[in-house]
């Protein structure tokens, strides 16, 4: 079923992407967690100036890529997803041509990283966390085409009693933990996740999955598995080592916002500027987004533009003159539907996860 593999196939051109590699100093200790064990594997992160001036989604040529291993290579024709498991009924395997002649939606949704982020807890908050060292690029927004999930578990005959839904990747086994395999809840499983084929209009590239992954809207990206092989239904609760060693207790992702601008970008003294940034979350909709240039003291209502989708971003922009030249920190901060704003610290994460806080992002005035 599977080809040859490669740490990641597209291109990673340096004015897209920073290479997050795992952490090298991080020690022993910290291999209980997350990106820390991803040495072989490639982590891409999107530079977020490399957003300015794009439309909604994430072009896929700068969607960020993680993974545990490697990049499989497999053959849709020989392909098949499996539904199996003592939830179901009667289990079932779907060809790549049966998949797409089922009834289609298509989604716009993000996936992020349960780590994006991480770095500022070292940077801002003076305690390192362990793990590939996120900036706010392990994010993309993109339009997924697939079918949803609970056809494909209708199929299978899901029974009343089942509790978990577990989907496995056919990438690599990770170490001594076997496939990657995160299990979901059947309510979620039901809701609004998608088996997707298609993103932003064209069959998934290798890297984002191909032939098919999940999508799991608002939820940490690890739930979305990639490279989907099959799917167990089970009547009771399982555990793998991605929901206990690694993402435990983790679910759906908080409020964080990003300019998109480069670290340290020189911007022009005295001038009318249009900053744009995006902010979103896993738990509503973006219903503020707030913009500070004075180290948080006073804070200005940025415009919104496009969409103010659930589990996709709100682009949004504000004017400033800078009037002095020399070092600035730009913040920004978002209010979500639940009515949650990002505080100014985030509490400790010893994994690194769901780092929510307003992030720093330093700028240069210059003389123009
Ligand atoms: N099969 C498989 N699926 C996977 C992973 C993996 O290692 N193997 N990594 C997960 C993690 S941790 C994230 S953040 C997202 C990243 O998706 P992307 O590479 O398409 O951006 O894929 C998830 N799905
Ligand atoms: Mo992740």
């Amino acid at each position: 079923m599977r080809g040859t593999l490669s740490a990641i196939v597209k291109p990673l051109p340096a004015e897209l992407f920073i290479r997050r590699p795992a952490d090298a100093d991080s020690g022993q200790a910290d291999n209980a967690y997350d990106d820390t064990l991803a040495h072989r594997s490639g982590n891409a992160e999107m530079r977020w100036e490399s957003m300015a001036g794009q439309g909604y989604h994430t072009p896929t040529d700068r969607f960020f890529v993680r993974h545990h291993t490697l990049t499989p290579r497999i053959d849709a024709a020989e392909w098949r997803l499996r539904v199996h498991g003592d939830g179901v009924r009667r289990p079932v395997a779907f060809g790549y041509d049966e998949l797409l002649s089922m009834p289609a939606r298509t989604m716009d949704a993000a996936v992020e990283c349960a780590g994006n982020g991480r770095r500022f807890y070292g940077t801002q908050q003076g305690l390192r966390a362990p793990g590939a060292q996120w900036g706010l690029g392990a994010i993309g927004v993109a339009r997924w085409r697939g079918v949803p999930l609970r056809e494909l578990l209708r199929e299978a005959g899901v029974r009343e009693e089942a509790v978990d839904v577990v989907p496995a990747g056919l990438d690599p086994p990770f170490e001594r933990y076997g496939r990657v395999r995160r299990p979901l809840p059947v309510w979620k499983a039901m809701d609004d996740v998608l088996v997707a084929y298609e993103m932003n209009g064209e069959p998934l590239p290798p890297d984002h999955g191909f032939p098919a992954r999940l999508v799991v809207p608002g939820w940490a990206g690890i739930a979305s598995i990639k490279w989907l092989g099959e799917i167990e239904v089970s009547t009771n609760a399982v555990f793998t080592a991605w929901n206990t060693v690694f993402y435990r207790g983790i679910a759906r992702q908080p409020v964080k916002s990003a300019f998109e601008l480069a670290w340290d970008a020189r911007l022009p003294l005295g001038e009318h500027l249009v900053l744009r940034g995006r902010s979103w979350s896993g738990r509503g909709r973006i219903v503020r987004a707030e913009v500070s240039f004075d180290g948080g003291w006073s804070w200005r209502d940025a415009d919104h533009r496009g969409e103010h989708l659930v589990a996709a971003w709100l682009p949004w922009h504000v004017t400033w003159v800078p009037e002095h030249p020399g070092r600035h920190v730009l913040m920004a901060r978002a209010t979500d539907s639940s009515g949650v704003t990002q505080p100014l610290v985030t509490p400790w994460h010893p994994a690194g996860y769901h780092f929510d806080a307003v992030v720093q992002h330093p700028v240069q005035v210059v003389l123009g």
